[in-house]
């Protein structure tokens, strides 16, 4: 059992269990100059040693208590055949959907393609501490479909003339991708990854009638299979404000991450049956020292007496200073907070 496993579970929650979404990436010099080398990405992600060790940097730097995989949740498009590249300062640009082969590869092949993820998961488990915890991850359904259909404008607002237009193609694609989904985190488990978590990014582009439909129920069947598992999952769906309340409530995951823009003091009283993670404004980490702490004091002292994983409320950011987090971490641990 590992130190997230455990404290999820209730068997050890001496400590508040620390780690941070994007916590292997382009902060870090270390990942830097690997990237430099390696110009396209999706190449990057699938080169298993590489994978492996850049999934290590942030535990050998940090001695967090979860590495979670180098990869990307644009690998599964990837592999169901689009082509996705990587523009500097523009983000993730996907091909034009190919209608005649997007869906129709089959589950091995799909499986097959994958491999070098799963050949990382393995290396990574031979090298960390068996306490530590290997989270693995999948992008939800709604948030890979935006980026396949090219649903978000560059203003990152909802293209709804697009949405209505392929609404209908969307919901049978959704079925058939979650399916694609399920045998990734198959796979992810198989190779060694104890833990779940299931990125949302895009759920606050959904208008509230389709939060049903494009948002809970996709979720709600990926967390339903990683409890079929028996393998902790956390789901993140970020953006929806007070919804986060009534999404707790039908997808019921093990854990929770609540994004920046959700006051800590509601979570803690709205949100019920679940551990909570997460939640600090990832730029407080580009402030100084006082108001890092101050921040961090907020979050500690407000779920003091609930079961809590620190983290963030999306992503650290690329411009954070490493020895910064180095120094959070630490007063963390040593209660100095
Ligand atoms: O240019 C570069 O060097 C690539 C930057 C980068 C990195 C380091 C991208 C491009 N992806 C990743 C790795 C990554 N992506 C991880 C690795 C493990 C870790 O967390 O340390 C994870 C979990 C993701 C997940 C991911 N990719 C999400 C969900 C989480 C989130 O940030 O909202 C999303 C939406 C993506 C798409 C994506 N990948 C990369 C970019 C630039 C984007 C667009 C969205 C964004 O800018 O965050």
């Amino acid at each position: 059992m590992s130190i997230l496993t455990n404290f999820i579970e209730g068997k050890n929650r001496s400590c508040v269990p620390i780690w941070f979404m994007r916590q292997a990436g382009r902060y870090l010099p270390e990942f830097r100059e690997i990237r430099l080398k390696n110009p396209d990405f999706i190449k990057l992600c699938m080169n298993s040693d590489l994978s492996a060790e850049i999934t290590l940097q942030p535990i050998k730097r940090f001695n967090l208590d979860a590495a979670i995989i180098f990869s990307d949740i644009l690998i599964v498009p990837y592999a169901l055949g689009q082509e996705v590249v990587f523009k500097k300062n523009e983000g993730p640009v996907l091909s034009r959907l190919d209608n005649n082969t997007f869906l129709g590869i089959g589950k091995n092949q799909f499986s097959e393609k994958l491999n070098p993820v799963y050949k990382a998961i393995e290396k990574t488990r031979k090298k960390l501490d068996k306490k530590k915890s290997l989270i693995a991850f999948v992008g939800a359904p709604w948030t890979l479909l935006t980026y396949i259909f090219t649903l978000k404008k560059s203003d990152n607002q909802l293209d709804q003339a697009k949405f209505d237009k392929v609404k209908n193609d969307l919901s049978k694609i959704l079925l058939e991708l979650i399916e694609y989904l399920k045998t990734h985190i198959q796979n992810q488990i198989n190779a060694g990854a104890d833990v779940v978590q299931i990125f949302d990014s895009w759920a606050g582009l959904l208008p509230e009638n389709d939060l049903n439909n494009f948002c809970y129920t996709p979720n709600k069947i990926l967390v339903n299979y990683c409890k079929s598992k028996n393998i902790p999952v956390i789901s993140f769906p970020k953006g929806i404000n007070k919804k986060y309340k009534d999404f707790v409530k039908v997808v019921n995951p093990n854990v929770i991450n609540i994004d920046y823009n959700i006051n800590p003091k509601w979570a803690r009283d709205n949100i019920e049956g679940t551990c909570l993670q997460g939640g600090m404004d990832p730029k407080i980490l580009l402030e100084n020292e006082d108001i890092i702490f101050n921040e961090t004091k907020k979050y500690l002292d407000i779920f003091k007496n609930k079961p809590y994983i620190f983290n963030l409320g999306h992503g650290l950011l690329p411009s954070t200073n490493p020895d910064k987090v180095m120094k959070l971490i630490n007063c963390i641990r040593e209660n100095k907070i």
